[in-house]
């Protein structure tokens, strides 16, 4: 029940049986409806939200996690010199991409449902995709666009264009830069993070990537250098940066502080996967990028200190960057429903690495493969067969309507179903009109009131009895359960154990495309 308006006092009474909503005017049945309106007010006053439980997701977060499925762009001078790391020596001339469109890589990401893109503006070589004020080791000094280039530029626009977030990958450790290792080279990056910052719009995500094999090139001295990670890049200071020049982007890194790694690259996340983490420290050091007990990130922790979801990024081929010898090792639309299922369909999200060939395209290979797999994701999640049920719950919050069961069926994640403050083991059916087949469940809790479920199941009606199909633990953004179709006219969901009253914002039901 609501009230809305500011010239004009709308009530809306939901929650009646079938889920339906009437809406009644005040310039028609004005008395009428102040009575509702006070009675409203007195339900509203009497029926007091759930306290939150544990550590809390930051507003930024929770935008983040709508997102869910978002693209890597790895592009460099290793594209040319078919390479994964460059050492640092390579000449700028070499980047020379015959046909670049940023808005066919943007276009890419779109159809298949990505939302976001992130570029590697700088990798380990320390090439720069775009005219950096602070080094020539940059498109100006390649043949591309006669030295006029800035792929950063043209990727945040073709992002803008295409309804894209745009983000940056800037990699600490640098193989070119002379001065890499003392303080002098974090000045530089930090410079460079702030004109990334700075010149191409609104930055959905920084990333921080820990990795660092100490030798390079350092402007010539062809040497190893090894640098203190829990001291040198001082992160404290380098993250104040992005908070101020870009206070809605989210930071990744091992230890986020917004997003952790969820500790591989192989495309998946852990089951239970807590958006919750206490990050640990290697050797007996405070955690930090690259000082990080990593594997655990996969599970994340129950309780952890921090909200810290995880982050699953992934190639579409073996190689993070271009190579014609991996043109047939794409991974199939198969493949990479997978992925989905077992990143996002986990609550984590998936960061998918589309690398352009020399041409400055995606490969006619992967884009097949996109475009199918964006065929069957889209199909798969376009419709939920649950929408339209009648829902009834072993309880429901003061039987408020503003927490019944039919809030897990509008499509808003906003909005909950929730029980009493005693009520932790609560069962949620839903009476399907009729036989439904379905492939997989959606299950997401309302994430402002913290991680509260611990373990759930769900049940079909099956000659006159109920029969457990899935079983899981963490939910958080999202769990998906995939299996077999199978049909029914009635599901249940129960929570099997709960910290909390639990607050659920969807329980939907799709039939996979094939
Ligand atoms: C790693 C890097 O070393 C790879 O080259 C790639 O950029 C991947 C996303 O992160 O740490």
């Amino acid at each position: 029940m609501r009230l809305s308006g500011r010239t004009q006092v709308c009530v809306s009474v939901t929650g009646f049986p079938g889920g339906e909503c009437v809406s009644i005017c005040q310039s028609q049945r004005k008395g009428f409806d102040m009575s509702i309106a006070i009675l409203s007010l007195l339900l509203a006053a009497s029926v007091t939200p759930p306290q939150p439980y544990g550590t809390l997701p930051t507003e930024r977060q929770l935008q983040w996690h709508a997102l869910e499925f978002c693209g890597f762009v790895h592009f460099t001078t290793n594209t040319f010199t078919d390479k994964e790391w460059g050492y640092g020596d390579e000449s700028p001339e070499i980047f020379n991409p015959t046909d670049f469109d940023a808005n066919q890589i943007a276009g890419v990401a779109r159809d298949a449902g990505m939302k976001g893109l992130i570029l590697t503006c700088k990798h380990h070589d320390g090439f720069c995709l775009w005219p950096s004020k602070f080094t020539d080791h940059s498109v100006i000094q390649s043949p591309w666009r006669d030295g006029k280039g800035d792929v950063v530029r043209e990727v945040s626009q073709a992002c803008e264009k295409s309804g894209l977030r745009f983000g940056v990958y800037l990699s600490p450790w640098d193989r070119n830069h002379a001065e890499y290792g003392r303080p002098a080279y974090v000045d530089y990056y930090r410079q460079q993070l702030r004109e990334l910052l700075t010149n191409y719009g609104p930055i959905f995500e920084v990333w921080f990537d820990g990795a660092n094999g100490g030798d390079g090139w350092y402007g010539g001295a062809k040497e190893t250098r090894k640098i203190d990670q829990s001291s040198y890049y001082g992160w404290d200071e380098t993250w104040k940066i992005v908070r101020e020049l870009q206070p809605q982007a989210m930071m990744f890194s091992d230890v986020g502080p917004d997003i952790r790694w969820v500790g591989n690259e192989k495309g998946y996340a852990g089951e239970p996967c807590w958006a919750t983490y206490t990050p640990e420290g290697r050797d007996g050091k405070a955690p930090c990028p690259g000082l990080t007990l990593y594997e655990k990130g996969e599970n994340g922790t129950r309780n952890g200190t921090q909200w810290i979801p995880a982050e699953v990024d992934v190639s579409i081929r073996p190689g993070w960057f271009y190579h014609k010898k991996e043109d047939d090792k794409v991974r199939t639309p198969d493949n990479l429903m997978k992925l989905y299922f077992e990143s996002v369909g986990r609550g984590a999200s998936l960061l998918l690495n589309l690398p352009p060939d020399r041409r400055g395209r995606i490969h006619e290979n992967d884009v097949a493969s996109m475009r199918e797999f964006g065929r069957r994701l889209n199909g798969t999640f376009a419709k939920d067969l649950a929408q339209g049920a009648k829902a009834s719950a072993s309880n429901t919050r003061g039987n408020d309507p503003q927490y019944a069961p039919t809030r897990t069926l509008d499509g808003d994640r906003n909005t909950y179903w929730c029980t009493d403050d005693s009520t932790l083991t609560p069962e949620l059916t839903l009476e399907l009109g009729g036989p439904v087949q379905f492939s997989v469940v959606s299950l997401r809790e309302y994430l402002p009131l913290g991680l509260r479920v611990d373990e759930w199941a769900v049940d079909r009606w099956e000659n006159g009895k109920w029969v457990e199909f899935a079983h899981g633990t963490s939910i958080g953004n999202r769990h998906l359960w995939r299996g077999e179709p199978l049909t029914t006219d009635k599901v249940r969901l129960r929570i099997v154990k709960a910290a909390a009253c639990p607050a659920i914002a969807e329980f939907a039901l799709h039939l996979e495309t094939k």
